[in-house]
């Protein structure tokens, strides 16, 4: 049986939950147009009074706000309350740019710690259940929101933090850690680390709750096959709260926004024309509950798909499909667009590793894209021409997904750094920005 962890909100009656949408937007508004003169400067330029939200229908009124806009007011300036209320920081991770701080009252802590759990409670979770939380705790959101999350359900909680491999395997054997709460990437690793030391006979998971990062079916379907766990999906960031704005249920087929929170828009990203729903463009994202930091119609940059269509599980709220790359890290090469996804496709459909680089350069005014992946330890005793033939293969493989040549290079297994957080795969060092 399906189990919610606030039921009466996830599985209300669409038309009641867009009436507390409305309520909230109009009330949320106001209350930025008060306390922020950033935004209201913006809603000024535009011509926008809060009178003029009634609810929401009248959403694309309003103006966007962009990672850019975070930079230009970082950092007190998108602040909505004091900061003798506000009792929290949090940031990106941050590796282009300057960081986005963001800032948390006791109340936002508690919505939030709110949508974590239920996610835990959507993958089976109860207070009988083991929580080893792997995500990096600090400035990074993962850690904080799962570790309440996982409180407030009642589990177990064991907050490891990223890292310390041996470590995280000893304490998931001895204190018979239930689920998994990590980036997908740690948790392949933490499958092959397994399987190495013997100690996976020893587990006993049975759920995982992985994002933070982008990750394929065919990923998804190594790291359930390897753990005997069943891996869900799970989305957030940090300028929303963190994780937990979208979850995935039982039947593992797109992650339910938590709309009572936030409501949820998709836009051309170039036009910045409202689409209607099911078809692909940038999400952006519009925070009604949120008191220190509120977002009003924040640009994720994520290009994904929402999906009104009713859930077997019984959850009224809206599911949104694994963002299919970002409208700001689309690769184009050769003038050809490029998810890194689909390069991580073909990898795992060839039999190879989860772990890869793409490097991609410019010689000669020509784009170059090398795709260097571990092979199988199978394939390492095999002879040179053996190898060659596999790479191939893949060349092949590549050119018909993308349409265009990639060099690629199996590497012996484990050459390709290790992450304890989110994973490097891109290596684009053209500079075009
Ligand atoms: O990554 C929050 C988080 C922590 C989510 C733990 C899930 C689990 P940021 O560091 O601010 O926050 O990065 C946010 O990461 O805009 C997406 O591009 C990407 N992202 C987050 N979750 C997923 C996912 C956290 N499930 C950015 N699939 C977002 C793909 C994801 N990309």
């Amino acid at each position: 049986m399906e189990r919610y962890y606030q039921p009466e909100i996830e599985t209300m009656p669409r038309e009641e939950l867009k009436k507390l949408q409305s309520e909230r937007l109009v009330k949320q508004v106001q209350h930025v147009y008060d306390n922020v003169p950033y935004y209201r400067a913006k809603m000024d330029a535009k011509g926008v009074k809060p009178s003029d939200i009634k609810g929401v229908e009248d959403l694309h009124k309003l103006p966007f706000l962009s990672k850019d806009d975070l930079r230009e007011a970082y950092p007190y300036g998108l602040l909505a309350k004091p900061l003798e209320e506000c009792v929290r920081i949090q940031s990106t991770s941050g590796t282009t740019g300057r960081r986005v701080v963001a800032f948390y009252t006791q109340h936002d802590i508690d919505l939030w710690e709110d949508c974590c759990a239920r996610a835990i409670t959507a993958v089976g979770g109860t207070k009988e259940d083991v929580c080893q939380v792997c995500y990096g705790y600090g400035l990074f959101t993962g850690g904080p929101g799962l570790n309440g999350g996982s409180h407030k359900v009642g589990c177990l909680t064991l907050p490891m933090s990223s890292g310390n491999t041996d470590r995280q395997l000893q304490f998931m054997t001895d204190l018979k850690a239930t689920i998994l709460c990590c980036t997908p990437s740690y948790a392949a690793y933490l499958a092959e680390s397994a399987i190495e030391s013997g100690l996976r006979k020893d587990l006993c998971l049975k759920a995982g709750i992985f994002g933070a990062e982008a990750w394929t079916q065919e990923m998804r379907n190594d790291i359930e096959e390897k753990l005997g766990i069943k891996a869900y999906d799970i989305y957030g960031l940090t300028e929303l709260s963190g994780p937990g704005v979208s979850f995935e249920c039982s039947a593992q087929g797109g992650m339910h926004i938590c709309e009572d929170h936030f409501i949820a828009e998709i836009i051309d990203p170039v036009t910045e024309e409202v689409l209607p729903y099911g078809q692909k463009g940038e999400l952006v994202f519009t925070a009604i509950t949120k008191e220190a930091f509120p977002m009003i119609r924040y640009r994720t940059r994520d290009i994904c798909v929402l999906n009104e269509e009713p859930c077997s599980c019984g959850r009224t709220h809206i599911r949104m499909s694994k963002p299919m790359g970002r409208s700001d890290d689309m690769l184009i090469i050769r003038g050809v667009n490029v998810f890194p996804s689909q390069i991580e496709t073909v990898l795992l459909n060839k039999g190879m590793s989860a772990n890869y680089q793409i490097i991609v350069d410019r010689e000669n005014n020509s784009d170059t894209l090398d795709v260097e992946v571990e092979m199988p330890p199978e394939l390492m005793s095999d002879s040179v021409a053996v190898i060659a033939k596999k790479e191939k293969e893949i060349v092949m493989a590549l050119k018909a997904m993308l349409g265009i040549m990639a060099k690629v290079h199996l590497v012996a297994p484990k050459s390709i750094a290790r992450s304890e957080g989110k994973a490097v795969r891109i290596i684009d060092k053209r500079k075009l920005y």
